[in-house]
């Protein structure tokens, strides 16, 4: 079974970012994801224009781009003109008056035009949204910050997001507080990516090459088990298909 694995840059060790931006391409990601943040939409600045155009030439390798800005459409032509077509724009529909003309701006731009859908967001909220864009990011923690802890209340909504893929065409990725049980858990209900950050990948001491092989891992034991993708079904209070992997549990 296969998913996306793309690597959270605002995790990552800026006192050498070309090695880090290297050793993740080497040891297998997919893609890069680049939280812009600022301070406004998100109590917080992540990263900058300037990181996300350094990581742009550092790596082929696609980008994944999570604005977390008020009114994107003010100056989002900034960001597209340091990108190559094939990287994703995800923009937070509640940042903006006409989300619709923004993402329209995105595509024009030969981006692939995400949604960021935070965990208070219903999938009522932005359904018509769904037949414009390709992706879907779902937030499982508020955004603004790494290494917070998973919100269990949004494992339901994600089942019902995952019904609807295949009627409005388009892939869905999880992001914050990504950890094994999680991808176990919701890669057979059809989530397409997942974003790693300090859970599972960064500050381990250990190489990303290893990290990564190793969850690449668990998507051919899916496979071995007989899984294939099965869109929706049921999530208990912790996110996880009910009775289905033992041992599971809220991460504490
Ligand atoms: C949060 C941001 C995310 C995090 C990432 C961190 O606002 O959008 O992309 O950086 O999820 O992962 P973790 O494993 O530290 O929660
Ligand atoms: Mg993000």
């Amino acid at each position: 079974m296969d998913f996306e694995l793309t690597a959270s840059m605002m995790c990552a060790n800026y006192g050498n970012l070309e090695k880090e931006v290297k050793d993740l391409e080497n040891g297998g990601i997919d893609s890069f994801h680049i939280d812009i943040m600022d301070g406004r939409y998100v109590p917080n600045f992540a990263m900058s224009l300037n990181d996300m155009r350094y990581i742009a030439t550092a790596t082929k390798k696609p980008l994944d781009v999570h604005l977390m800005i008020e009114h994107p459409n003010n100056n989002i032509e900034i960001f597209l003109n340091c990108l190559r077509k094939g990287d994703t724009v995800y923009i937070h529909p509640e940042a903006e008056y006409h989300p619709s003309t923004t993402l329209q701006k995105i595509i024009n731009a030969g981006m692939i035009p995400g949604i960021a859908i935070n965990p208070g967001t219903s999938v009522e909220t932005v359904f018509e949204m769904l037949r414009i864009v390709k992706k879907v990011l779902v937030m499982s923690v508020n955004p603004g910050n790494a290494g917070q802890m998973y919100l269990p209340y949004v494992g339901k909504k994600i089942d019902r997001l995952l019904l609807l893929k295949e009627e409005m065409h388009f892939r869905a990725y999880w992001d914050g507080a990504c950890s094994a049980d999680k991808i176990l858990a919701f890669a057979p209900k059809g989530m397409d990516g997942f974003v790693l950050g300090t859970t599972m990948l960064f500050g381990k001491n250990r190489p990303y090459g290893e990290t990564i092989k190793e969850i690449r891992g668990y998507g051919r034991n899916l496979e071995q088990k007989g899984g294939s993708r099965v869109y929706g079904g049921m999530t208990d209070e912790c996110g996880n298909i009910s009775g289905r992997w033992s041992g599971n549990s809220c991460r504490a």
